[in-house]
């Protein structure tokens, strides 16, 4: 009896155990991968995050927050290629320096960011946030990233809800 009962009573925490793993890994149905920031120079006040996004049921990124002892807001951009002279309202951008070195000489045209309310994660599909294209900004740093810096990041997505990922600062992409 009483071994009939010890084997029912580990089945059970077996069972919860396997359950409480599959919430931690994946608690948002979100999986994000490949994370990773790039040091700032020391007169700029904005940092960038690049990382991997996808989702089997499909979610939208709708935006992050930070400590503010790393920086006063987050924001989700997008690096687009706009002609040469239709760059008044792209060109106010004071932060546009880490993306700048992205430049390849593409064509006549200038590489400049715009702001993007979400971003939308289609099911089974994989979104990458890398130079050149969507990204994630830190704005108004309290200090310059650093090497080896690792930054507690929440994410805000539409059904998934909160999702903190570690995102380790580098010189260059990993
Ligand atoms: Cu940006």
């Amino acid at each position: 009896m009483n071994l009939v009962r010890s084997i029912a009573v580990s089945g059970a925490l077996l069972f919860g155990a396997s359950a409480l793993t599959a919430c931690g890994n994946d608690a948002t149905g979100v999986q994000v991968s490949g994370q990773w920031s790039r040091t700032s120079p020391a007169m700029s006040s904005a940092g960038v995050i690049y990382f991997d996004l996808s989702s089997d049921e499909g979610d939208t990124l709708l935006g992050a927050t930070v400590d503010p002892t790393i920086a006063g807001s987050v924001e989700l951009h997008e690096t687009v290629l706009t002609e040469v002279g239709d760059d008044e309202e792209t060109m106010d951008h004071e932060n546009m320096d880490h993306e700048n070195m992205d430049h390849d000489g593409m064509g006549s045209g200038a590489m400049s960011m715009v702001p993007v309310d979400s971003i939308a994660i289609p099911k089974g599909e994989t979104i990458s946030l890398k130079p050149g294209g969507l990204h994630m900004m830190l704005i108004d740093l309290a200090a310059p990233l650093e090497e080896g810096q690792e930054l507690e990041v929440t994410l805000n997505f539409k059904t998934g809800g909160e999702q903190v990922i570690k995102v380790k600062v580098q010189d260059s992409a990993p």
